[in-house]
């Protein structure tokens, strides 16, 4: 006997039910395989995977495991694209549980149920079952104090750690390595031509999002390790103001520098994720100095919100050598811009731009701010297998290791064997650490922003963009500008990577000024949707995976 009130509950569920799929879906065609319903992976937004997951056409657990087919396709198999280390072997215990949660009490955000892919220098607790290495068999077993700050907050918000994303080791501090190798995980490539170049160090998170092996990606930035990458994988990223996001629990170079941020498929997509991460983190002091309050960056996703701003072109060095087809196409964003009611200044130079190019000064604050972080970190660890506690002892485990850490035709670890010979805090460090600031703020993008009465620079994402906005702690939003042409002169970078190659993307960076991501994140959003730029080329056939949501749900 059903009790009458839950027999009218069950009826008025069943109405609802009808109710919203009458309302949310496209009509269901019984007759044929209902694969036209789910949201096809290779571009799946947050909220198109959310919508799919309230209204029960899947589940996390389905994602979960077909994201893992859609790794296991391409990431040693096929292509080898290599963008990916581990996966999360709690994965699936952990997206149960949240899809329960759901169904009992709600979303608890935008990022409930949602897979994240973390680059590998990104902690989490070991007995999770992921490493966290840098992709250093230097670290392969060690046991981590804590999770990351920004780990923390995306479990607290309901997102699924997916794995861990390939990138160059130690975040490109090691000298004389190719962008995208590492020890574990070897050589990660481009999914839009054959062996091209992911750029780095965040490699594997923009090759990994590009085509769709997680629903969204986090990357590190010291200078230009997000920016670059989510340009040559056709993304859109963002590199945070310094002391926006936590980096407590992340391998560090410099604290002076480190950033992290979202490299995902849309400006939408970042503007959740960074809603997400951003905030103050007891555990880096750098956070104290944020505003008190975290915006909710998804307000700043307004097409019309390049209407009577003033957009600068510090055209001075930075296009310096750049590729014809990159200069075409960042002319043609130029018009796009303006035909969204922008004024563009061009040029508006950075006083600093000579001395940019030319300074050595970050070298000695990265290599300073390493040997000490470093050997902290190493001496942090709980438990390290391999016996590394200092940056000494890295240096001799890759020496003793070449098999594992020096590739064929590696020459040295020139980065580590400078950074191991610095003096700590000296007045030269001191001096430098006050001439970057000035170099990439006061006589750099301040100085271009104020003296042309500007909202925000612009640049393509290739060269060094990137390198103002790090020496000086500021934000880029990166967004997707074009693809070099079917007739590029293809060249060579690395022993076994290649750039430029036919089809690879290059982006388009908006460039601020301190804790200007809300702004930043409007101007990438207006000119994302007037061009939708990403979704013109897709990545060379045999990088694309095949598993999608039709081929998981119910068969299992
Ligand atoms: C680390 O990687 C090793 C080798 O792939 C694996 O055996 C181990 O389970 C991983 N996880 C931890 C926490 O060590
Ligand atoms: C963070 O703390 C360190 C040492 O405790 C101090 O030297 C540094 O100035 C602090 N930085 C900020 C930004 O508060
Ligand atoms: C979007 O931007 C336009 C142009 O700046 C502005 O007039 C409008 O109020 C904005 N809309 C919202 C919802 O903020
Ligand atoms: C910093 O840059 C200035 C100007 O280029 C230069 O004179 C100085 O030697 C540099 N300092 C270091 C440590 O590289
Ligand atoms: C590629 O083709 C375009 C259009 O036909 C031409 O303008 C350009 O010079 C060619 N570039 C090279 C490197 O051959
Ligand atoms: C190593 O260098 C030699 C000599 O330059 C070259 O012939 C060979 O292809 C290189 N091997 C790799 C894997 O890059
Ligand atoms: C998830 C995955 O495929 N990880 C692989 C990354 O590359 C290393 C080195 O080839 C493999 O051992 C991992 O299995």
């Amino acid at each position: 006997m059903v009790p009458r009130n839950l027999g009218f509950l069950a009826v008025l569920a069943l109405c609802i039910l009808q109710l919203s799929l009458a309302i949310s879906l496209p009509q269901p065609d019984n007759s044929k395989p209902s694969k036209a319903r789910f949201p096809d992976l290779y571009e799946a937004s947050v909220i198109e995977l959310q919508d799919g997951l309230d209204s029960g056409l899947f589940t996390s657990v389905d994602l979960i495991k077909a994201y893992f087919a859609r790794i296991d396709e391409v990431n040693l198999k096929g292509p080898a694209l290599r963008a990916v280390i581990e996966t999360n072997p709690s994965a699936l215990k952990h997206a149960a549980a949240l899809d329960a949660e759901r169904r009992t009490t709600g979303k608890r955000s935008l990022l409930h149920g949602i897979p994240i892919l973390l680059k590998d220098n990104i902690a989490t607790i070991a007995s999770e079952g992921m490493n966290t290495t840098a992709g250093s068999f230097s670290l392969l077993g060690s046991v981590v104090p804590d999770e990351a700050g920004v780990v923390k907050l995306l479990r607290a918000a309901g997102a699924i750690i997916l794995g861990k994303a390939n990138l160059s080791e130690f975040a490109e501090f090691r000298g004389d390595l190719p962008s995208g190798w590492s020890g574990r995980g070897g050589q990660c490539t481009n999914a839009f031509f054959p062996n091209a170049d992911p750029c780095g160090s965040s490699s594997g998170s923009g090759v990994a999002t590009s085509i769709g092996l997680t629903a969204v990606s986090l990357g590190s930035d010291t200078d230009g390790s997000i920016t670059c990458p989510t340009s040559y994988n056709n993304l859109a990223g963002i590199k945070p103001t310094l002391g926006l996001t936590s980096r407590a629990g992340v391998i560090p170079i410099s604290e002076h520098q480190d950033t992290i941020g979202p490299m995902v498929r849309s400006v939408t997509d970042a503007a959740i994720v960074l809603s997400i991460i951003a905030g103050k983190d007891p555990n880096d002091n750098f956070t104290l100095a944020q505003p008190d309050s975290v915006p909710d960056y998804t307000m700043a996703l307004n097409a019309s919100a390049l209407k009577g701003r003033r957009i600068g072109v510090p055209r001075r060095v930075f296009f310096d050598g750049l590729d014809a087809s990159v200069v075409a196409a960042f002319g043609d964003a130029l018009e796009v811009m303006t035909g969204l009611g922008a004024t563009i200044v061009d040029p508006a130079d950075l006083p600093s731009a000579e001395e940019i190019s030319q300074s050595n000064n970050e070298t000695l604050v990265l290599d300073t701010d390493f040997k000490i972080q470093i050997n902290a970190w190493f001496q942090g660890l709980i438990e390290n297998p391999t016996g590394v506690r200092s940056l000494t002892d890295l240096i001799a485990f890759n020496d003793a290791h070449p098999e594992l850490e020096e590739p064929v035709n590696f020459t040295s670890q020139s980065i580590l064997l400078a950074s191991q010979a610095t003096d700590g805090f000296t007045d030269a460090y001191f001096q430098a650490l006050a001439f970057d600031k000035a170099l990439g703020a006061t006589r750099g993008i301040d100085a271009a922003l104020q003296g042309f009465d500007l909202d925000a620079l612009v640049l393509p994402g290739v060269g060094f963009p990137w390198t103002p906005a790090a020496l000086a702690g500021y934000p880029i939003v990166t967004v997707p500008l074009g693809f070099y042409p079917d007739n590029v002169t293809i060249g060579s970078a690395g022993p076994l990577t290649i750039y430029p190659a036919p089809g690879v993307p290059f982006g388009l960076s908006f460039l601020g000024t301190a804790f200007s991501e809300f702004e930043l994140i409007g101007f990438g959003f207006a000119y994302e949707q007037a061009t939708k730029t990403r979704i013109k080329r897709r990545a060379f056939k045999d990088a694309i995976p095949k598993t999608q949501l039709v081929d998981v749900v119910g068969k299992y």
